[in-house]
């Protein structure tokens, strides 16, 4: 064990950020609500899910009387798709857009909240013909078009958990999901759109549910693409035949609060990958709070743009059920940043007048590294506020946000969370928080986290360790699917009766958060704790370097030496002298004890297909190891790349 186990606080960050004078008049939330929930949490969340519809108001907040196992709102009855799309038709606003699709080949397509409550209940009746009833769950393997949101809500509609898979994902990995949920029905497409021509989803999916002893009855098809599938007759069914000759009226029934909502899977790095399973009162409760609340929503004037996949977290939270339930009016982008050209987003920006942005650190680094010449091209002025999630923010990548995409003028919020978590947990609030650049700063209202060290102690401001939640919230997974024990064991053992997170973080001097990277990740480099996250932040800070991943690879001398690998911005040649020179910045920046070992420039780096760096496949290059598992990469070519260049890459000694 290191003699200072804690992690250590390297980086400083001076600058600041007031929010705008203009949002902060107007903002949704002020600062009371931090007092508010402060002098009565339960009380708080009971009143954030008067935001919602409920069929029978619930009269308990919480039972937490079995812990980790908690029950939001239990004797309350709702249902999340009425709340979703019904509520805001017969409010008056059916002729307000849900969702603006634009399709990556150009084609586009609006869709009005009340042309969504009739396509939903033809999706919920056409689910029913085909058997689907409350309680089973259905396998949903989509392209980003809106017929996957209508999927997803149609299935919420009769009470039927969804398990979405990303598209991108391998047969293999279908077919596991598909299993470990017994899933009855598979929605799926002929294809997409993805980097300027059709990809295939069908064969995938034929491939899955070829299997012996497979649940599957029916497969969905969808067709978007108009490419040739192969098709089983009597298990195929197109979307556009079964749905058509539905009717459009569909009375949605109320659940149980804790009704199971959906599960969605975490790829992991290591074991089978985990269902988490989320429930539906508090679920909502809290992505409609945060998606209002974080992004200060305004329904009737914001064009709101979330530019996850739907097979993610962020997609489900913040793409879905958040600014659905919140009756927002947002744009659905199918395609990839750089199709046709490298302004896409902006264009899309502007031809929507989208006014809140939320995208992930791995694009903002990709979009400074094309150079800030191409947003420049477009008219971003109806942006007021940007989001960031998915990873550690570099404070340069945050700066350039802000100046290059926010015209200066934006607030902007990082935003931590996690598939488990459901919604957003720590966050600047734009029109309260003065803001700085690389920290998701405090836990939203209502919601208790803090850093801790090995001894589970909370660690004093300026101190490092683990990030840790400490009171239950109400959208909190409630389970591994099928799988309590591991539940228990992954989040609930590391620390008694805390809900472990499985990051690093510190508390800086005015106890603000900043999340440092995946414990697994954390070096340790003779007897310090470093994050990956602060010296890849130092890096990224140098005027060549784009992006940068760092490991700690085994050394003799120190236990574990800083390799990082780099990708320059443009210009920048790599040369020995810019390797030293980027030795002495990351020295100079955080000390002597961060300066890496060894940099190579390397021309992309391993991702998974959510843009999250692998960084566990870098460190099995660098101590040159077999590869690990390779299948959750973008582009498994990668690895090639970066281990040819390994040998010849300049060492410090
Ligand atoms: C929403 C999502 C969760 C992990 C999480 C952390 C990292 C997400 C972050 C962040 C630093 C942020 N993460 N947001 N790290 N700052 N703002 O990404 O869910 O795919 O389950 O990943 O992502 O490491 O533990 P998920």
């Amino acid at each position: 064990m290191s003699e200072n186990p804690s992690l250590s606080n390297l980086l400083k960050e001076e600058r600041r950020f007031a929010p705008p004078a203009e949002l902060a008049a107007q903002a949704n939330v002020t600062a009371e609500a931090y007092e508010q929930a402060k002098a009565d949490r339960l009380g708080f969340w009971a009143e954030q899910a008067r935001r919602l519809t409920w069929a029978t108001e619930p009269t308990e907040t919480l039972d937490w009387s079995n812990p980790p196992f908690a029950k939001w709102f239990q004797d309350g009855r709702l249902n999340v798709a009425y709340n979703c799309v019904d509520r805001h038709v017969e409010a008056g606003n059916g002729d307000r857009v849900a969702i603006h699709f634009e399709g990556e080949p150009g084609d586009s397509r609006s869709i009005t909240y009340a042309e969504l409550k009739d396509e939903v209940s033809r999706a919920a009746n056409a689910l029913l013909e085909l058997g689907v009833r409350k309680g089973d769950r259905v396998a949903v393997y989509m392209p980003m078009i809106p017929e996957t949101a209508i999927a997803m809500l149609a299935c919420a509609r009769i009470g039927a958990a969804h398990s979405v898979v990303f598209g991108g994902f391998s047969a293999d990995a279908l077919a596991t999901r598909i299993e470990d949920a017994d899933a009855r029905v598979v929605i799926t497409a002929d294809g997409g759109y993805r980097r300027g021509k059709p990809s295939a989803l069908k064969p995938a999916v034929d491939d899955a549910v070829s299997r012996e002893g497979t649940t599957v009855e029916h497969v969905v098809v969808v067709r978007r693409t108009g490419q040739e599938v192969a098709w089983t007759e009597g298990r195929d069914v197109w979307w556009h035949e079964l749905t058509q000759k539905q009717p459009a009226e569909h009375t949605a029934e109320a659940f149980e609060a804790e009704h199971p909502l959906f599960i969605l899977y975490t790829s992991g790095t290591t074991g089978r990958p985990k269902g988490i399973l989320h429930t539906s009162g508090g679920y909502l409760t809290q992505v409609a709070y945060t998606h209002w609340s974080v992004f200060d929503l305004k329904p009737e004037t914001d064009v709101y743009w979330c530019t996850a996949d739907v097979g993610w977290v962020t997609g489900h939270s913040y793409i879905v059920y958040g600014p659905l339930a919140n009756g927002a009016t947002q744009v659905m982008y199918e395609g990839t940043p750089d199709t046709p050209h490298q302004g896409r987003f902006w264009e899309i920006v502007q031809k929507y007048k989208v006014s809140i942005l939320y995208t992930a650190p791995t694009a903002i680094r990709t979009f400074m590294k094309w150079g800030d010449d191409i947003p420049a091209k477009f008219d971003l002025s109806s942006l007021r506020v940007l989001g960031s999630v998915g990873e550690p923010i570099n404070p340069e990548a945050w700066i350039w946000y802000r100046k290059h995409i926010g015209g200066d003028r934006t607030p902007v919020v990082d935003t931590w969370w996690q598939t488990e978590t459901g919604g957003i947990m720590i966050s600047p609030l734009p029109g309260v928080t003065e803001a700085k650049p690389g920290s998701a700063q405090r836990p939203l209202p209502g919601i208790a986290a803090t850093v801790v060290d090995d001894e589970a102690t909370e660690v004093p401001d300026g101190g490092g360790g683990y990030l840790v939640l400490t009171e239950p919230w109400p959208s909190m997974l409630r389970t591994i699917w099928g799988d309590d024990q591991r539940f228990l064991d992954t989040y609930w053992s590391r620390f008694e009766g805390k809900y472990f997170a499985g990051d690093g973080a510190k508390k800086d001097d005015d106890g603000d958060i900043w999340l440092l990277g995946r414990v697994d990740d954390v070096m340790l480099v003779s007897g310090h704790n470093i994050s990956t996250t602060e010296v890849e932040s130092a890096l990224v800070s140098h005027p060549s370097v784009a992006e940068a991943a760092v490991v700690g690879a085994a050394d003799e001398t120190t236990g574990q030496a800083i390799v990082a690998f780099v990708i320059l911005r443009g210009t920048a040649a790599e040369t020995a002298d810019l390797v030293g020179e980027l030795r002495n910045h990351v020295g100079a920046t955080l000390g002597p004890i961060a300066k890496p070992k060894r940099i190579l420039p390397v021309g992309e780096l391993p991702k998974t297909r959510s843009g999250k760096i692998m960084r566990r496949l870098l460190r099995d290059v660098a101590e040159n190891r077999q590869l690990g598992d390779v299948t959750t990469l973008t582009d498994s070519t990668v690895m090639d790349l970066i281990q040819e260049k390994l040998p010849a890459a300049p060492s410090e000694d």
